[in-house]
């Protein structure tokens, strides 16, 4: 185990990319749910996915001179559409107008640059008509016996199967994966946890398939030993090293520049370059990790303000990272 995340000690810093249909609503990833959104009215966004500017290249370029050591993509977040080709769903970048695997562009990309590839994957799918709607889901409802009834047909058996393929996908098709990020359980009387997705098996198949990768601990596994490499507060600026049982364990902090992971063009609560390095040097000052996300533009474009700040830390970083 320590072996494997060596790489990952040593990068301490880390692009997050919050891509996908919700990029062209540009108001929150979560945008489906916020406004109950459904299926067939959501599909708009899919009809017109074809973002022009897509650059991986330019991506890829911005990230090394930020300092940045290695990259996490969404794959898929939780509208359930896929950036990658996959012979599970026609919900696929791939029959969108746009036409191809962005997420083969991106891993040649980023690998270019000498970054270590992280995917990032969705285990809430709020697509797949199989998958149970539950209080995080676009249709949740108050009751259990609106659930009941929701849910009447619904298989999570089905739905299992299909994420563990799409991972298995995502692990065997592009090369050497160095980081998989699984988001995420939300264990409550209508929530999801471990046994929903078969954690230990989806775990035990990402090892087998690649045996470097490391695993964040989002998927709803308890035991560090035998499961994940890392956990990962979000949004909060870690006070001293992560303990897990009473021990310090390897921890990796996301967080925005502003205040969503989509891009969302009307909010401005926009992080300062100077906290932003304050963040990372705290950060890294208590053995931990900062991965700073960027939310595309549904034309696939960095926010001129994602561009200022990284120029600005890649100053910095230039002679301190
Ligand atoms: C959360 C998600 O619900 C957010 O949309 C985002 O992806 C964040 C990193 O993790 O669990």
């Amino acid at each position: 185990k320590e072996k494997r995340m060596e790489w990952w000690t040593e990068a301490r810093f880390g692009m997050f990319i919050h891509w996908g249909l919700y990029s062209q609503a540009a108001r929150h990833e979560w945008v489906q749910k916020k406004e109950r959104i459904p299926n067939d009215e959501y599909q708009k966004y899919f009809d017109l996915f074809n973002p022009d500017l897509f650059d991986p290249v330019e991506w890829a370029k911005k990230a090394k001179a930020a300092g940045m050591k290695y990259a996490v993509i969404t794959t898929k977040h939780h509208e359930g559409f896929t950036l990658f080709d996959s012979k599970y769903t026609d919900f696929k970048i791939t029959n969108s107008p746009y036409g191809k695997d962005a997420i083969k562009e991106w891993v040649d990309a980023f690998r270019a640059e000498g970054l270590k590839i992280g995917f990032y994957y969705s285990l809430l799918d709020w697509h797949h008509p199989e998958y149970t709607i539950d209080r995080n889901h676009p249709m949740s409802a108050e009751t259990q016996k609106e659930y009941d009834k929701l849910n009447k047909g619904r298989d999570m058996d089905i739905y299992r199967q299909y994420l563990k393929d799409q991972v298995a996908e995502i692990l065997t098709n592009y090369g050497k994966v160095d980081l998989l990020w699984l988001d995420y359980s939300f264990p409550d009387p209508f929530g999801k946890s471990g046994e929903d997705w078969d954690s230990v098996g989806l775990l035990k198949m990402a090892r087998e398939l690649q045996p470097e990768i490391i695993v964040n601990d989002r998927a709803g596994i308890k035991d560090v030993a035998g499961g994940w490499d890392f956990t990962t507060p979000e949004q909060f600026k870690v006070k001293k090293w992560v303990e897990y049982n009473g021990k310090p364990v390897p921890w990796e902090t996301c967080q925005t520049f502003s205040g969503s992971w989509g891009y969302y063009r009307d909010e401005h609560t926009w992080k300062s370059k100077r906290q932003l390095l304050t963040l990372l040097i705290e950060s890294v000052s208590k053995g931990g990790n900062v991965l700073l996300n960027v939310g595309p533009t549904g034309r696939g474009a960095f926010d001129y303000r994602v561009d200022n700040a990284l120029e600005g830390m890649g100053e910095w970083m230039k002679y301190n990272g």
